[in-house]
């Protein structure tokens, strides 16, 4: 009797020890941990701004990849972007229990319910509990939905209570056509479907329906068990809807009751003893033979550090040497993961070399002085001209869009739209809602994957390529641009520099809009929702046609010139002065850029200059004393506007002003204001240099710091947007700064920014800029062509995307998630002055 006592406490605790080591727990950062798997219950909400990105609710980090997300309450089979997301009212955890708790709103419908996950084990139970039943109109519509990644589940197999089955690699499951009057509420009332005037929505139908269901069982990092007693679970496909939808797995609640409604066990397999792969982080373009070389790679907590790594050489016979072995230097942990470094700079031999550390072998790159001779090309050859709007765009056998938006712009009337888009109480025009504003269609750039013209991304295109252009006189000539035949020929030289042209064609939108608006529109984009998710032939989005609202919808009328299809592109025009007064500094430097190359255009611009900036300061003396501050506070610094002016037009006052504003600027804020102190170096005397000198210094400090703070040694942002704006300014300044006072920034210090942008980076070690000079670029991005899981070449990813507490990411084949794969037209312009200015520096003295 007591030795079975003691033979079943022995084997309670073996028991208990097991599942110790097993079972999912609360960790520190409060989300549910066992080794290769963790559950997150809302460490990240739904946000309003552009609601379902695919980023939030429960989600799951299976074995380093977050395949599963969007566990929530939803009211659709398959949610798009703008259906609507449930609220956040409360989050509890409670340790003691072993649960997290989150409550959930839907305001339009007046409908709370709450979802609690608790730790059984392995697994976790997902519970609904309603407190008042589903309300009426959504009973049949509210559901528990989780969704999981099509790229990492197509082509894997699934079984339902049996029944064998494989994920598709493209949506073709069926669909229902049902009356719009059953479709819950989407966005603001908005609509993501043309319903080609059947009255009718589309709704996806199961794939599979059953009890239980176990995913990826061939695949044991993606392997995941599903069942639920008092539930049926429906598999869906939401790419039947939309290109960017996730599979779904939903259950239906019940009505008419309370209390807990539903609940699903989920346990995710978890491979025993999983450690994940080490990232070793490197520049994919390679090095030159004499400048710093120091890979980071990045290792799970529970991985071990090896002492050495080695950098192993292909010599040109075929054969593999060692050119060098040298200690792995411990960095220490960095949210989740913990970091060493491994420093070959020794190395400096041209030659074709790559990395091993331990069994890791990276795949090759080069050490020569040529490496980054090409890092600008695509963006500049190719990705630009594509992203030029109102033109044919054609290269070699491929068109890549025809010329959009053929029937002009029309006065947006009051609206609070989508994409952040707004138009005030009244129009601030002379004309009137619907009305055709004339001669807007002309030049411009596409914003990034989507087709509107942000105007404040457009005054900062043509800045990027004018500073390119005074600082560096890009004179490369690979693109035919013809303004009169509205046609673009990449890969065609026209005897004329592309960076001009395309200083160009950004001002002609622009002094269109100050000409015919009288002021700048904030955006020129989409009126209906279901055309702006457009994924194609930008030429296709609209019908080219006038609008026409006495003719039915889908009507042409006789004459073949109107249509009673309401999607024409609409002018955003309530007036801000702040962005009158961007424009008006723009302006004065483009009458500059344009002078001798396009004379009447430089005088047209010169001209809105002196008009916007003359209006724009009465606009604000007319505010609030603090209201006024604020505003020129927020203009992106009175001694950058003034310089630029001064650049422009070379008249004194404006220097004036300069020299009194930027050490104010500076003491205020030394990060965001020494690049234009530093600008102004060309036009100022020596005494100016060396006022500048210990605000360098500063600088200087300010960049080593970096490599306290993260194993990187760059500004890595945390924003629900990875930092890549932020990074590439940090990366402009560091060369300036070393331009200018090489004896205070080293030389050195310019690589921090390419290091990471080619490889060195958490996650992966892709290139975050498509298809250049890299050995392994990134494949996917989400531009333009995303459906095709595709990329533009020149593309600038923005790089890692922060999930809270501890996640970094950045997909590589899925390319839906903007905030890691969205590149935007002024984000790779800034990109372009980066490459110039780094280029410029690393030839100096090759
Ligand atoms: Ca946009
Ligand atoms: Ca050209
Ligand atoms: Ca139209």
């Amino acid at each position: 009797m007591k030795n079975n006592k003691n033979l079943l406490w022995v084997m309670g605790l073996m028991a208990a020890s097991f599942s110790q080591a097993q079972d999912l727990r609360l960790n520190d950062s409060c989300y549910f941990e066992r080794q290769g798997v963790n559950v997150l219950v809302f460490s990240n909400s739904f946000n309003g701004g552009f609601n379902d990105e695919k980023n939030s609710g429960i989600e799951i980090i299976q074995h380093g990849i977050r395949a599963i997300q969007g566990g929530a309450v939803r009211l659709n089979n398959t949610p798009e972007q703008w259906d609507l997301v449930p609220k956040m009212t409360f989050r509890k955890v409670d340790r003691e229990q072993g649960s997290i708790e989150v409550g959930l709103r839907y305001d339009d419908y007046d409908f709370d319910s709450r979802i609690v996950v608790t730790a059984k084990g392995e697994a976790v139970e997902i519970a609904v509990w309603l407190d008042k039943p589903v309300p009426e109109k959504l009973v049949g519509n509210a559901g528990l939905n989780l969704e999981f990644l099509p790229s990492r589940y197509w082509l894997k197999t699934f079984t339902m209570d049996g029944r064998l089955n494989r994920f598709p690699r493209y949506a073709t499951s069926q669909t229902v056509a049902r009356p719009n009057s059953e479709k819950p509420r989407q966005f603001k009332g908005f609509k993501t479907y043309d319903d080609r005037g059947t009255g009718c929505f589309v709704d996806p139908l199961p794939i599979e329906t059953g009890h239980s269901i176990t995913m990826a069982m061939d695949d044991p990092e993606r392997m995941i068990c599903i069942h639920s007693n008092d539930a049926e679970l429906k598999l869906y496909d939401g790419r039947m809807l939309a290109q960017n939808g996730w599979f779904v797995l939903r259950s239906i609640l019940p009505g008419g009751k309370t209390g807990k409604v539903v609940s699903w066990m989920v346990e995710p397999h978890a491979v025993e003893g999983w450690i994940r792969k080490p990232n070793i982080g490197f520049c994919q373009v390679g090095y030159t033979p004499g400048q710093p070389k120091v890979s980071v790679i990045e290792l799970d907590k529970n991985d071990s550090p090896k002492a050495t790594a080695s950098l192993m050489r292909i010599n040109e016979d075929g054969t593999v040497s060692k050119a060098y072995e040298g200690k792995v230097d411990a960095w220490g942990p960095y949210y989740k993961y913990n970091y060493v470094k491994f420093d070959f700079s020794d190395v400096k031999a041209p030659g074709i070399y790559y990395i091993q550390y331990d069994t890791v072998k990276t795949n090759n790159f080069l050490i020569d002085p040529h490496v980054y001779d090409k890092i600008t090309d695509a963006t500049t050859d190719v990705w630009v001209p594509i992203h030029m709007n109102h033109m044919f765009v054609n290269e070699a056998y491929r068109v890549w869009h025809g010329e959009p938006f053929k029937e002009g712009y029309l006065q947006a009337p009051p609206s609070d739209h989508f994409d952040i888009h707004y138009q005030g109480p009244t129009t601030d025009t002379k004309y009137k809602p619907l009305e055709l504003i004339p001669g807007l269609n002309v030049g411009g750039f596409f914003d990034a994957g989507d087709f509107d013209i942000e105007t404040g991304a457009n005054i900062n295109v043509v800045e990027n390529l004018i500073r390119a252009w005074e600082l560096f006189k890009p004179s490369r000539d690979e693109t035919f641009v013809s303004e009169k035949q509205r046609y673009v020929d990449l890969h065609r030289p026209d005897g004329t520099p592309d960076v001009l042209q395309y200083i160009e064609h950004g001002v002609l939108n622009l002094v269109a809009q100050a000409e015919q608006i009288g002021h700048m529109a904030s955006t020129l984009s989409n009126s209906v929702l279901d055309n702006y998710h457009h994924l194609g032939d930008a030429a296709s989005i609209t019908d080219g046609l006038h609008y026409d609202p006495s003719l039915k919808p889908y009507e042409v009328s006789a004459d073949g010139k109107r249509s009673g299809t309401p999607d024409d592109m609409w002018a955003f025009t309530t007036r801000n002065p702040r962005l009158d007064m961007r424009a008006a500094t723009m302006f004065a430097a483009a009458a500059h850029a344009l002078e001798g190359y396009n004379d009447s255009l430089a005088a047209r611009a010169l001209k809105q200059s002196k008009r916007l900036m003359k209006e724009a300061e009465e606009l604000l003396s007319q505010r609030t004393e603090s209201k006024r501050n604020n505003a020129r506070t927020g203009l992106g610094g009175i001694a950058a506007t003034n310089l630029q002016l001064y650049i422009a037009t070379q008249e004194k006052e404006y220097l004036d002003v300069f020299e009194k504003e930027i050490w104010k600027e500076l003491d205020r804020n030394l990060r965001f204001s020494l690049q234009t102190a530093l600008d102004a170096i060309p036009y100022m005397n020596e005494d100016y240099r060396k006022q500048l000198r210990p605000y360098v210094e500063q600088y200087a400090t300010y960049i080593q710091d970096f490599d306290r703070q993260n194993p990187y040694g760059v500004p890595i942002g945390t924003g629900n947007w990875a930092g890549i704006g932020p990074l590439l300014s940090f990366g402009t300044t560091v060369c300036f700064a070393h331009l200018y006072y090489p004896d205070i920034v080293a030389k050195d210090e310019v690589y921090r920014t390419a290091n990471w942008l080619f490889g060195c980076h958490p996650y992966h070690n892709y290139s975050f800029v498509a298809a250049v000079g890299a050995a392994r670029p990134k494949l996917v991005f989400y531009g333009n062509n995303r459906a095709d899981f595709s990329f533009i070449p020149g593309n600038v990813a923005p790089g890692v995307l922060f999930r809270k507490p501890d996640h970094f990411e950045n997909f590589d084949d899925w390319p839906f998630l903007w905030g890691q794969n969205e590149g935007t037209i002024a984000g790779n312009t800034q990109y372009i002055i980066f490459g110039l200015a780094f280029k410029h520096i690393v030839e100096e003295k090759k």
